[in-house]
Parts: structure tokens; sequence; C-alpha cells
């Protein structure tokens, strides 16, 4: 395959689809109309991954004899391919490798975790727990100070709002925003772009699509 080839799973349960990180490479691609083909790893091999991505995990982008894992990595290799990702000079884009840090570094870092206790029903109590909470909750409401002033992090919208609000949608699952109206009202923004509901769009297709095959399989037609 040529051109930018975007690989993920072949397949994934119900629960994760929609938040498949792929989403933020795909919902870049469409930002910028720069067009891909998806290609699939399968769900059931780590192993093949590796020589990919070290961790086994997706997404990686192929671009000719380049391959890249990580999502922020390759949100901003995307973002010198296209003014709509990031802008050309020094000052705009300064900005935008900040806040494209501070969604993975400073917000996805304490997310993860977070929500790791939610996916398995953890409720236990316990001094890690309760600073983990106090962590999050306390980049959310400097987030939100922020947000309460800007339409995007950087000045237009870049890969820096994808980064963003990709890791917020999770979270949102969980109403951490009832209280937290500027970052609701940012996400709302952000998924309410053709380019997000595209992508999302088409990442539901894609295992929708994988559904039907395993069934196929399954009847052995
Ligand atoms: N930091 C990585 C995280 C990638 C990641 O968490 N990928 C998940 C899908 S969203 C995955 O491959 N999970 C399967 C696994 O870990 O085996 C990135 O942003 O690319």
């Amino acid at each position: 395959m040529t051109g930018l080839v975007l690989t993920t799973l072949d397949w994934v349960p119900e629960f994760p689809r929609g938040f498949v990180r792929d989403l933020r490479v795909r919902w870049a691609l469409e930002e910028a109309s720069l067009p891909y083909t998806v290609a699939t790893t399968p769900v059931g091999d780590a192993e093949a991954r590796l020589p990919f991505q070290p961790f086994a995990q997706v997404p990686w982008l192929t671009d000719g004899d380049i391959t890249l894992f990580e999502t922020g990595a390759i949100l901003l290799y995307l973002g010198e391919k296209s003014t709509a990702l990031m802008p050309r000079d020094s000052a705009g884009r300064a900005k935008v490798l900040e806040w494209t840090f501070a969604a993975l570094n400073s917000v996805e870092m304490p997310a993860v975790p977070w929500s790791l206790y939610k996916w398995a029903d953890d409720e236990t109590q316990s001094p890690g727990r309760a600073h983990l909470d106090r962590f999050l909750m306390g980049r959310l409401d400097r987030l939100e100070a922020v947000l309460a002033k800007r339409e995007w992090l950087a000045g237009a919208f870049s890969v820096a709002d994808i980064a963003m609000s990709d890791v917020l949608r999770q979270l949102e699952t969980y109403g951490l925003f009832e209280d937290r109206p500027a970052c609701r009202g940012y996400l709302a923004r952000a998924t309410a772009r053709p380019a997000f509901k595209k992508a999302y769009a088409d990442q539901i297709a894609h295992f929708e699509a994988a559904d039907r095959e395993r069934a196929k399989e399954e009847r052995g037609t």
C-alpha cells in the first residue's frame, strides 16, 4: 500500500468502539483532507504489532518509508503537512506543541489510571486513589479556567485540540464536566466538527464490518 496508511485493530468488542485511538489520526487526516487508507492488525496477535509499535498497541501510521507510533507523534507529524492542523509560524507552532503535550502528559497522564479504576468498577477508597482523584480534578479545574477564555487551545483549531478533546471525551462519559461548562462547551464544539463526525462514523463502521466478517466465518459462508 502506498500513501498514508493508518493501521488499527481488525476488531474490538463494543465497549471501546468510538474511543480506539486511531480516531485521533482519522480525525486529523479528515481535517486536513489528506487521502489515506486503513490497514488492520489482528487483535489477538500482539507479537505481530511489535515491529511497528513496541508496546504492541495501535495505531501506527505509515507514510512511504516512515512508520510512526504514538498518537501524539503522529498528530504532530501530520501537523507539518497541513495548516489546517498546525500553523507555519514558530510562535503558532510552539503553542500547538505545548498544548499537545499538555493534553497527553498533563491530562491524559492522570486520566488513564483514573479511568482504569472505573473500567474495573473498583470504588475502593485508599490514600493513593484519593490522591489520583485530586490530581485529575485539579488538572480539569485548571483546564476549565483556560477554556473559559478561549475557543481552541492554541489560537485556531489544531492537532492540540484533537488530542485534548479526545482525552476529555472519555472522561465526559463519567459526568466529569457537569460542573465544568467551559470544558463541556469545548467538547461540544470539537465533536460537532464534520471531520470528527466522519472519523467517528468510520471507526464504528470499521468494527461493524468486522462483526459481519466474523459472523460469516462462524457460519462458514
Ligand atoms: N500512548 C499510546 C496509547 C495507545 C493505546 O492505548 N492503544 C490501545 C487502543 S486505544 C491499544 O492498542 N490497546 C490494545 C493493547 O494495549 O493491547 C498512543 O497514544 O498511541
